[in-house]
């Protein structure tokens, strides 16, 4: 197939409530997505002539604050310098494009929307599921949600007891210094020891902190994720040996390569797997793999993505080695109306779409209320 044609589009979509973690609040999702037209030949098999469609969501924020990437960015290296590369290949299919912009350093969540919205035009095109691609072995998968840190414990209450009774299966709790033991002892005395209870700090502590941190081992967390700053490997394998609570790493793990570092290290024993942060869902599958040759659990992150990310997200976490729920949550517990069919919680569990492609296509109308710009950019 060939690329003949990108649109970048950029929406902005409000949250149900603002979500705070220890870098920041957001209060409004703007995000950057993209159209990918391909061109089929009949060389290509019978009936296969024309042109096929697909969509990426890029995972970056507005901001650099949970990794170094962010949206303006992200348009800009994908515009002057991964578009430019793609168009001078003469052939493109999902599995090309990682490769091809291996020599551009870093810009992992503008490599993976590319990859995706490529291969969900190659899938698309010949009928096969995206969770059928990765090698999915479920049809529905479990779902946590992340709680941002609130002003009071009695409002983060309230919010918690929302999710526990819409069904969410585990609750994850964002922490920083001076909301850590405070909120995580409210929640587990109000909703007992069977809750699933895990927290994240993006980076908020040091090692200095492990005394404290292990304050933590006491309320049976499933994890802790990210403690320490992203480059701080070693401190989080040193940590691992003061705390009980099992050490989980997200802004760290960029690549199979860096997991499997990890892992040997003794950095972590969980890792949260997020498709946009290690260059893509063919990337993911890879970390998929090499945690499971070593009995590392795996789970999938969340960036507050509408329903595109999303689609592709639950497809992985049905892979085998996602063995604890994800950030995966319903499309309600983000926006009032998803730029697509909505994602409903049953059971505690959201269902992996089963149709071409990613198995979701933007509404037209929902995306035009949400856009604020666009650009094509042709081969
Ligand atoms: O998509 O439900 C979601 C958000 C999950 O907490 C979440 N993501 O570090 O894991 C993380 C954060 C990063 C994004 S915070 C704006
Ligand atoms: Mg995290």
């Amino acid at each position: 197939m060939k690329l003949t044609g990108v649109e970048l589009r950029r929406i902005s979509m409000p949250l149900v409530a603002p979500f705070r973690t220890s870098f920041g609040v957001q209060s409004t999702r703007d995000i950057l997505l993209l159209r990918t037209v391909l061109e089929r030949s009949g060389l290509e098999g019978p009936g296969l002539d024309g042109e096929a469609e697909g969509w990426g969501e890029c995972v970056a924020m507005s901001d650099p604050l949970y990794s170094s990437e962010y949206v303006d960015a992200s348009a800009d290296v994908i515009r002057r310098f991964m578009l430019p590369r793609l168009f001078s290949l003469g052939q493109v299919n999902g599995a090309a494009v990682g490769p091809a912009l291996e020599p551009f350093k870093g810009h992992w969540m503008s490599k993976a929307v590319i990859e995706t919205a490529v291969l969900d035009a190659e899938l698309r095109a010949s009928g096969r599921s995206f969770a059928r691609e990765l090698g999915a072995t479920r049809d529905r998968v479990p779902c946590g949600v992340s709680v941002g840190i609130h002003d009071s414990v009695g409002a983060l209450l309230e919010s918690v007891e929302g999710y526990v009774s819409a069904g969410y299966l585990r609750i994850k709790l964002k922490i920083e210094p001076g909301w850590d033991l405070e909120p995580v002892r409210a929640v587990r005395e109000r909703f007992g020891d069977d809750l699933l209870i895990q927290v994240d700090a993006n980076t908020a502590y040091t090692l200095q902190d492990a005394k404290h941190l292990a304050k933590l081992d006491p309320f049976d967390l499933l994890l802790i994720e990210q403690p320490l700053p992203e480059e701080d490997v070693l401190g989080h394998a040193a940590l691992a040996r003061l705390i009980k609570t099992p050490i989980c790493l997200d802004e760290s793990i960029t690549s199979a390569r860096t997991a499997a570092a990890a892992i040997t290290l003794g950095a972590c024993s969980i890792i949260n797997i997020k498709p946009g942060r290690v260059g893509g869902y063919l990337e993911a599958r890879r970390i998929h793999d090499v945690c499971r040759a070593h009995g590392i659990a795996v789970w999938c992150g969340g960036m507050l993505e509408t329903g595109i990310g999303r689609a592709a997200n639950v497809a992985l976490a049905a892979l085998p080695g996602f063995t604890l729920p994800g950030d995966t949550s319903a499309s309600d517990r983000y926006f009032k109306t998803d730029i697509t069919e909505p994602f409903v919680l049953r059971d505690g569990h959201l269902d992996v779409p089963a149709g071409p492609g990613l198995g979701v296509t933007p509404l037209p109308a929902e995306l035009a209320a949400v856009t604020t710009w666009t650009e094509w950019i042709a081969a």
